[in-house]
């Protein structure tokens, strides 16, 4: 069966787009999160988003947040899992993950690493729908925080010479959003970041 809908991959990711350190994050930072959070609830209480998740990301979230309160939770893995709570699911692949959303308003790819790139890699060689058609990225400028794994670089990913992600204006992230994020360099407890979105053309 095709794929009907794609996705938003959601990531924040150091500027050599190391994404986390011993399976956790290795940053700590409120604020960011917070848009983490606002972002995939969204606004609509009504047709709640769905955000699917490897099974090492779902483990590295802390219990007491565990499934993520007013959107559907889908996580993937091979082996059959017992989930708590009734706004969670269990699916063997991205594909089986994407046709249990049914009625989710947004989709969201939450990762980790191997589910990014996964459907970052397959989204760049099909001539099918893309699995992933929007990357909301949170660079982090710096530190250069440590990590063990990486997104692949997407953004420089070519077909026919030319790149398939553009990186869309602050205008544009805001007008996808539906309310004002901040905009230019972010600073947190030392920390310096900023909120990106990128779009396949
Ligand atoms: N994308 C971005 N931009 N930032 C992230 O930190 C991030 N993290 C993940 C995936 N995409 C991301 C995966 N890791 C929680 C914890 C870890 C996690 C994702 C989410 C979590 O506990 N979220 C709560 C917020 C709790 C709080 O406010 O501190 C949630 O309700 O979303």
């Amino acid at each position: 069966m095709p794929i009907s809908r794609s996705m938003t991959a959601i990531v924040a990711a150091t500027t050599s787009n190391g994404i986390g350190k011993n399976g956790t994050l290795a940053w700590r930072l409120p604020g960011e999160m917070k848009y983490f959070a606002r972002v995939t609830t969204g606004e609509s209480p009504t047709t709640p988003n769905a955000v699917i998740m490897g099974r090492k990301t779902w483990e590295s979230i802390p219990a007491k947040f565990r499934p993520l309160k007013d959107r559907h939770n889908i996580v993937v893995s091979r082996q059959e899992l017992d989930l708590p709570g009734e706004s969670t699911s269990s699916a063997t692949s991205l594909e089986s993950a994407l046709t249990q959303t049914r009625g989710a308003h947004r989709i969201f790819l939450m990762g980790g690493a191997q589910l990014y790139n996964e459907a970052l890699n397959q989204s760049s060689t099909s001539t099918q729908s893309p699995l992933v058609d929007r990357v909301l990225l949170t660079r982090i400028i710096s530190p250069e925080y440590a990590s063990d794994v990486f997104l692949n670089d997407f953004a420089s990913t070519q077909v026919d010479g030319r790149p398939i992600w553009l990186r869309s204006t602050h205008e544009e992230l805001c007008k996808w959003l539906g309310w004002e994020a901040p905009k230019g360099e972010i600073e947190e407890k030392g920390t310096t970041y900023r909120f990106e979105m990128w779009v396949r053309r």
